[in-house]
């Protein structure tokens, strides 16, 4: 079939308080894993960019750092990345769950004028269907739209997108056809290392890594692409950890990272990782920059 050429963009921000699922919603829109995922809040650092077309239209939703109160000057940067969403957006999709919801953000979207659409996350873990209820009475007279959704299972994905073509808006394509990301291949490599970090590790050690991947580059004549990363962290209790008895830890987050890698880039993958301290990164500004945090208001 022969791809309808594109004639009208929509750019969707997609925001909520963290671990409502922002960030599963954007890779079952691009269709692969292009920001991770973890049960942790703040997995998300910065503003990432998942695109898929439908019908003639190109879909951009603006993955976000979850909303909440800045800790620190990473938080702060976090903060702003949310807030800069909404600039330019044709739409905003203002991600809840049954538990995790906010008025301060829902005023920010009102203030906003932009449109919105309340969508309801996780409906695949309630018991029953009737525990919507009370909560689209809630949002009923603030939201046209309300849409409940399983972003793991892909339930209401496709409903979703036929939704928002109405805020669609004429115009070329932003991004190539085929690209599902702003990213490029050797940022994403480094977000889902540190996703395995998040998943492995307890508690605020992984809060406080960074991942630098500081070799990226395919061998000739073969289709393996080696990978150097160095991963940062704030104490020197925590480089033991990370590292693990015998190097054990650090070879069980390498050997996670590198399965996501291979499929992400589609070849084999020869990873090494290496641990280094940078004390107390999170609150200080030229490190924050160093680590790819640049701000982009
Ligand atoms: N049961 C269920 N879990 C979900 C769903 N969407 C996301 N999650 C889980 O919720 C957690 C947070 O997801 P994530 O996308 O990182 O949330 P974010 O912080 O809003 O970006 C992860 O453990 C996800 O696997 C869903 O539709 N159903
Ligand atoms: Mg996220």
């Amino acid at each position: 079939m022969k791809k309808q050429k594109i004639t009208k963009t929509a750019v969707v921000a997609v925001v909520g308080r963290p671990n409502v699922g922002k960030s599963t919603l954007a890779n079952a829109f691009a269709g692969e894993k292009v920001t991770i995922v973890s049960p942790k809040p703040q997995t998300t650092r910065t503003r990432v960019y998942a695109v898929t077309s439908r019908a003639g239209i190109q879909f951009v939703f603006v993955d976000t750092p979850g909303f909440h109160t800045p800790k620190n000057r990473l938080d702060e940067y976090m903060e702003g990345a949310v807030k800069s969403s909404f600039g330019g957006a044709d739409a905003v999709l203002y991600i809840i769950d049954r538990d995790r919801q906010d008025d301060e953000l829902e005023r920010l979207i009102r203030d906003s004028a932009i449109p919105a659409i309340l969508v309801i996350n996780k409906i695949d873990a309630l018991e029953s269907k009737a525990e919507l209820l009370p909560v689209i009475e809630r949002y009923s007279a603030a939201f046209e739209h309300i849409v409940p959704i399983s972003a793991q299972k892909g339930d209401g994905v496709e409903g979703l997108l036929e939704l928002l073509s109405s805020y669609a808006k004429d115009g070329e394509a932003l991004f190539p056809e085929g690209m599902t990301t702003d990213q490029s291949d050797s940022a994403v490599v480094g977000e889902l290392i540190r996703e395995k970090l998040l998943i492995c590790l307890n508690q605020e050690i992984p809060h406080g890594t960074a991942v630098e991947i500081t070799k990226f580059s395919e061998r000739i004549d073969t289709e393996i692409i080696d990978v150097e990363a160095t991963i940062y962290c704030e104490r020197q209790s925590h480089k033991r950890i990370i590292i693990g008895k015998n190097g054990a830890a650090l070879k069980r987050v390498g050997e996670m990272a590198r399965r996501d890698i291979e499929r992400f880039m589609g070849a084999k993958v020869f990873l090494q990782t290496w641990v280094k301290v940078k004390e107390d990164w999170r609150d200080r500004p030229g490190l924050i920059k160093e680590f790819g945090y640049v701000s982009d208001r």
